[in-house]
């Protein structure tokens, strides 16, 4: 049987949004199945499928791997024919560092400015403790992008799991209107343009549900 991620909404799901895009753009084998959230079964639907009641989760050779960075590790484990890591063992520390600082932090921006696949480019006020997660994102992105970017235009040059974890940052920045560095734009233009991305955008174009707490903003 293929592999099944349960996620979330695509409009608004910023964890599925991560393992599905490294999945899809690596071609490896899935299916996706969409649980809404904020629905009243939702939790319950979640629960059948994740110990944590949370999305996403992979169903897998019986096993199930919750944790978005969990199941970019194990695409990668049993996957080496794509480079979902970088090959460099030096790039691929700091890849981890930096997908690990997205996994763990930003809880202002992510909490001040959720994702939103749908939502049209408007400019919005945030608090001074939003505008530093964002300087610190620029900063790391055009850090990575320097030293490990020479071969493309991703943050390790090639697109991989680090990339996967600031897809939902990216989106973020676009719609909301907070790149401060002139140089963020190139990389941020190069993840939406991805087939992948456009992929789960058009998935979310499709979706019923509007949730105001996600369209109020
Ligand atoms: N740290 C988890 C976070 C997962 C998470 O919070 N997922 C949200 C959706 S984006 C969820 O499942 N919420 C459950 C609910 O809203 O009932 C991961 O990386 O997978």
């Amino acid at each position: 049987m293929a592999p099944r991620l349960y996620i979330g909404n695509k409009a608004y799901s910023s964890w599925s949004l991560r393992p599905w895009l490294a999945m899809t753009h690596f071609g490896l084998p899935f299916e996706d199945e969409v649980i809404p959230l904020d629905q009243p079964t939702t939790h319950t639907d979640i629960l059948r499928h994740s110990p944590t009641g949370t999305v996403p989760a992979l169903a897998v050779d019986e096993i199930v791997i919750w944790e978005s960075l969990a199941i970019l590790e194990y695409c990668a484990d049993r996957h080496s024919e794509v480079a979902i890591w970088p090959k460099d063992a030096n790039a691929r520390a700091i890849a981890r560092s930096v997908s690990s600082e997205m996994h763990a932090g930003f809880g202002n921006l992510r909490k001040a400015c959720p994702m939103n696949m749908r939502r049209a480019v408007r400019k919005i006020e945030v608090s001074d403790a939003v505008v530093a997660d964002v300087a610190r994102i620029e900063a790391l992105w055009a850090a990575t992008r320097h030293d490990y970017g020479q071969g493309g235009p991703f943050l390790f040059g090639a697109f991989t799991a680090a990339d996967a974890m600031y897809a939902p940052v990216v989106n973020r920045l676009h719609v909301y209107d907070l790149v401060q560095q002139p140089g963020s734009r190139a990389y941020m233009d190069a993840m939406m343009a991805l087939p992948a991305w456009q992929a789960w955008l058009e998935g979310a174009k499709a979706e019923p549900w509007f949730l105001d707490k996600y369209e109020a903003i």
